[in-house]
């Protein structure tokens, strides 16, 4: 059996979690913060058998690409007055672990 450990963004939590229970996955998601940025993240846990792992990686992948979103940068003193420029983000992706599970247990 292995642990799946999968970092995504707050805005893609949902879809892969349903994504990933719609195909008979458990899942646990965790509300977490990015070391780096100190914003918020969500960490996706799914214990599974060794031979539905590479699906699992296959549905968070789908469902957490990567893409480049345009949102409104904060506001900046230009040309005599205040204004909010359009900037070019990267948005999505995931990071994501598989670790051996040396027992599972349920009481
Ligand atoms: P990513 O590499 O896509 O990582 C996204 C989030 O995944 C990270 O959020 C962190 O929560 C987790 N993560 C990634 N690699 C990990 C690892 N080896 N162990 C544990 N958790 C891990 P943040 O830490 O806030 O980082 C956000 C983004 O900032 C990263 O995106 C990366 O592009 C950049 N970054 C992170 N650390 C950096 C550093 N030391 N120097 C430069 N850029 C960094």
């Amino acid at each position: 059996m292995k642990l799946i450990l999968a970092i995504v963004s707050n805005d893609d939590s949902s879809s892969v979690s349903s994504a990933l229970t719609k195909e008979n996955y458990s899942v646990t998601r965790l509300a977490t913060t990015g070391g780096f940025l100190r914003a918020g993240n969500t960490t996706i846990i799914v214990g599974t058998e060794n031979d539905k792992v590479e699906k699992a990686i296959e549905i968070i992948g789908n469902e957490s690409k990567r893409r480049t979103e345009i949102v409104p940068s904060t506001a900046s003193y230009d040309i005599g007055r205040y204004a909010s420029f359009p900037v070019e983000v990267q948005v999505g992706g995931a990071t994501i672990f598989v670790v051996d599970v040396e027992q599972f247990v349920k009481l």
